[in-house]
């Protein structure tokens, strides 16, 4: 224990002991203030008595506030479900940092409406002759950093669109979106996004069977033309883009594929993605067939799925795909032949799928089942080797015998969904009709814990109805530890009323020690939309610029402009009218744009400011134009001026004393 935490710890026991008193009821607080609470000012004793805190309050308190000036020890990018963006939260403050607009327009970014640099505006083809989707939502669920050796490496976060089946790209740089990919394939996925140990490739796999490739074929015929997917996006790091023709997809069968994870260590190589389902149940509640809720839970073992990624990448080189859409697609006879698909059955209603640290085991939670099962990628390749099998799914997909390839089961109460890991060698799992987190022991991995391997050795209640938890760096071959975060879907009554319409509750929990100590530090309402999945990764790894690095920055390509202005200047040719404006303290330069009615008119403007936080905004009144220029920033934007009038532009952001005169007028002159 070092000094610092000597003297934390001697407030903390002069609290709890004053706390004791306090609710013993005597008068106590004179007594402890000088003598038994050394270094615990009489001031702040009198907050703890006036606002009722208990020594664990006191605890939450202490250890969740950064003082101001000091910097959270986390980052947390958490999904932000249906909002369609990306929430970066610091910890252990658990204060909201950062909004990164990701699929739906945002004005403060000003992101969507004009700026030609996001995705939003200027829709790039993935795969070529594909044709984007028009959309401006999302519903985002997992957030996944890229890594480098199975260890977050801070340069970019990837998220996936369940709603629409797509995925983004986002740089770490400056924390701005930079690509939006849609599957040509398939229009939803859920097992997005999970990336390859050294990210070669971003994993995104569907939900909800669909007829390939936007077809339709009626429900009738859902074992013959309905289909899962699994998309294996290439990723190329110097360019920070998805490349669309260098990826592939495994066509699957019309099971419904949940969560994915990628394997490491001795997994690498593999992905493994659980599945409800495979009843293949249609539905039809209204004809008087089982409802969907009833139907795709009939059976006790669904199937993980094993996908070979590396064979596959072989398996495309050879040629042996067909073209759906543009994507590279290996048909199923192909996985079957070819050993690069292989199922497990997988108890009950399964639902996450997280690899260990060591990457030796591959943990299943079912909703319906008490346990989590674990299995081992020893035994699998030894099933698979010895095609110990129980037989092929209906698709010819080989089963590999339960019991060749289970390594243990562990009860931990109702509902487990899915499971992190720390440093001490525990798992933690979210129990969602339970409301608790569990925390148990693993055997045989890279770290190893005190007590005896798979077993229960504490739980701790959440508010309520957990989803996803995440662990600092818990799902890395290097776990942190320290800190879980409960994505709690329901608040209920952890927040002061504000109607029907609820916050979810993210709930800091300290894991730092061992045994059964898990305490809960902080609850964060979180007011828009579900956040899904989070990661945490150590702020140290976050390398992001202060300023961009050079004036006349291009933010969609990461380098120098070649539309930068650090003079203003009119082009004019015809109807097109070309301005390249400049913004600085506290003026644009031109501060007049004169045109006429219909012409074309293309803005690019430089924030010329090397002052950190000097941001400035633009905008056109009525024009649904709004753009955020950080210090170093270029926007190209362009629009026609059909409406005639007198339209003021101004900075949205408070950069000055004299912001307000920050403004400018765009003058068009009514056609004859
Ligand atoms: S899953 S419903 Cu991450 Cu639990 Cu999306
Ligand atoms: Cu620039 Cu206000």
């Amino acid at each position: 224990m070092g000094i610092k935490n000597w003297k934390w710890f001697a407030v903390l026991v002069a609290v709890i002991f004053a706390g004791g008193l306090f609710f013993l009821g005597k008068p106590a607080m004179k007594e402890v203030s000088a003598v038994q609470a050394p270094g615990l000012p009489a001031d702040s004793m009198q907050v703890i008595q006036k606002r009722g805190l208990s020594p664990d309050d006191v605890f939450g308190a202490l250890s969740t506030y950064v003082p101001t000036g000091k910097y959270d020890e986390y980052y947390m990018f958490a999904s932000g479900g249906h909002g369609g963006q990306v929430l970066v939260i610091g910890l252990p403050s658990m204060r909201l940092l950062r909004v990164i607009a990701v699929f739906e327009p945002e004005s403060w970014q000003g992101y969507g409406f004009g700026v030609k640099e996001n995705p939003l505006v200027n829709k790039t083809e993935t795969i070529p002759g594909q044709k984007p989707k028009d959309l401006s939502w999302a519903d985002t669920h997992h957030p996944g950093l890229s890594e480098t050796d199975g260890k977050y490496d801070g340069q970019f976060l990837f998220i996936g669109d369940k709603a629409n089946g797509r995925l983004a790209v986002i740089d770490l740089r400056d924390f701005e979106t930079k690509q939006i990919v849609d599957n040509p394939v398939v229009n939803n996925d859920h097992g997005a996004a999970f990336v390859t140990p050294n990210t070669e490739y971003v994993v995104e796999s569907t939900q909800f069977s669909v007829p390939l490739g936007g077809k339709y074929a009626p429900i009738s015929d859902y074992q013959k033309e309905y289909r899962g997917l699994a998309t294996f996006w290439k990723f190329d790091r110097a360019k920070g883009r998805i490349d669309g023709e260098k990826s592939f997809a495994l066509e699957l069968p019309p099971y419904w594929q949940d969560l994915a994870d990628a394997g490491k260590g001795p997994s690498d190589g593999f992905v493994f993605i659980n599945s409800f389902n495979t009843e293949m149940a249609t539905g039809g509640i209204e004809e008087g067939n089982p409802p969907f809720e009833a139907g795709v839970s009939q059976r006790d073992m669904d199937y993980l799925h094993v996908i070979n990624w590396k064979k596959a990448e072989e398996v495309v080189q050879q040629g042996k795909f067909k073209v759906v859409n543009g994507m590279k697609v290996i048909p199923l006879d192909v996985s079957a032949a070819e050993g690069l698909l292989y199922f497990i059955p997988e108890p009950k209603s399964p639902h996450g799928v997280d690899i260990t640290p060591s990457g030796k085991h591959i943990v299943i939670g079912g909703k319906l089942d008490p346990h989590v099962t674990i299995y081992a990628i020893d035994l699998i390749q030894q099933a698979i080797e010895k095609k110990d099998y129980e037989g092929t799914d209906p698709y010819g997909i080989p089963i590999l015998r339960f019991d060749a390839v289970k390594k243990a089961q562990v009860e931990l109460g109702l509902g487990p969904l899915h499971t992190q890991f720390d440093n001490h060698g525990y798992a933690y799992t979210s129990l969602f009709l339970e409301s608790a987190v569990a925390r148990w022991t693993l055997g045989d991995d890279k770290f190893q814990a005190p007590e005896k391997p798979w077993t229960l050795v504490s739980k701790i209640p959440v508010s309520y109805n957990v989803g996803h938890i995440a662990v600092a760096q818990g799902d890395t071959v290097e776990p942190d530890g320290n800190y879980l975060v409960a994505l709690n879907k329901w608040s209920v009554d952890r927040f002061p009323n504000i109607g029907p319409l609820l916050p979810q509750n993210l709930q800091l929990i300290d894991i730092a020690q061992t045994g059964d100590h898990m305490k809960l530090l902080y609850d964060m309402p979180i007011g828009m939309a579900e956040p899904h999945y989070a990661q945490i990764v150590r702020a140290d790894k976050i390398k992001a610029w202060e300023v961009y690095p050079e004036v006349g920055w291009n933010a969609e390509t990461q380098s120098k402009s070649n539309t930068a202005a650090t003079e203003s200047k009119v082009v004019r040719s015809g109807n097109n009218v070309e301005i390249f404006m400049t913004a600085l303290r506290s003026h644009f330069d031109p501060e007049h744009i004169k045109v006429k009615q219909g012409d074309h008119v293309t803005l690019h403007i430089t924030n010329m400011e090397r002052t950190r936080d000097a941001t400035h905004g633009f905008n056109i009144s009525n024009y649904n134009i709004a753009a955020s220029m950080e210090p170093g920033e270029t926007v190209d934007i362009d629009f026609i001026a059909d409406k005639p009038g007198v339209f003021p532009y101004y900075c949205l952001e408070f950069c000055s004393a004299l912001h307000l005169e920050m403004m400018g007028y765009l003058m068009v002159e009514p056609a004859e």
